[in-house]
């Protein structure tokens, strides 16, 4: 439902720079997490330009001061290929999706992010990603992310993406999934945590979008 979702409101807008936004349950982590809001992921908004992607996460309350310990990935599978894996050795599950790019970022000591492709024998660090925490105290990071790090410089591109949260520590699972409105991971160590079904964010150019609506739906079939 939710990329039908996403197709309806970049459609209706009828402009390339529409932002869509992605709800995801609140108080959906284990019993044992749910008390940090700070790792439980409200929403994510996602809009573009000419230039860049605009990833905005919002949480369930502040990610500043003593809430500013949670690790936040974004997973992209922009085109056919990839690896399931990601380049932190995370216990994150994809659901057999194959990313081409990951990711990783920290909101202590400032906030960083770090980007990586996908390689054939691991991921390769590249440049093309920056944060902003000036509402972190309202729960809010925003990213941006470059169109031509990701290779998504053409008119039109389907990007796939998830959204999930951890602990500190490599092996820790995803605590939360944009992608599953349900408890992901059972605890705060363990294997692969589960995702649902990966989001869809579409990249149309202006006077293309009757083209868009039909090309969306089309490869959304394929994939299914
Ligand atoms: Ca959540
Ligand atoms: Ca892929």
């Amino acid at each position: 439902m939710k990329r039908f979702a996403a197709l309806t409101v970049v459609a209706l807008a009828g402009v390339a720079q529409a932002a869509t936004t992605y709800n995801d349950s609140i108080n959906d982590l284990h019993s044992g997490a749910n008390g940090f809001g700070n790792i439980d992921i409200k929403s994510v908004t996602v809009s573009h330009d000419a230039t860049n992607l605009y990833f905005t996460l919002e949480f369930r309350s502040s990610i500043a001061g003593t809430a500013d310990w949670g690790k936040y990935q974004i997973f992209m599978d922009t085109v056919a290929g990839g690896r399931t894996d990601n380049a932190w050795g995370r216990n994150i599950g994809t659901g057999g999706r194959q990313n081409d790019f990951f990711m990783g970022s920290w909101v202590n000591g400032g906030g960083g992010s770090l980007l990586y492709s996908a390689g054939g024998a691991g991921w390769n660090n590249i440049a093309g990603s920056s944060h902003d925490l000036s509402m972190a105290a309202a729960g809010i990071v925003k990213y941006t992310i470059s169109r031509a790090a990701l290779g998504l410089t053409g008119s039109f591109h389907n990007v796939f993406f998830d959204v999930t949260v951890t602990g500190e520590n490599g092996g820790d699972p995803g605590l939360d999934h944009l992608s599953n409105s349900g408890i992901s991971s059972p605890d705060w160590v363990g294997p692969n945590s589960t995702p649902g079904n990966y989001l869809l964010y579409v990249i149309p150019t202006p006077g293309s979008l009757a083209l868009l609506g039909m090309g969306g739906l089309v490869a959304m079939r394929r994939r299914r």
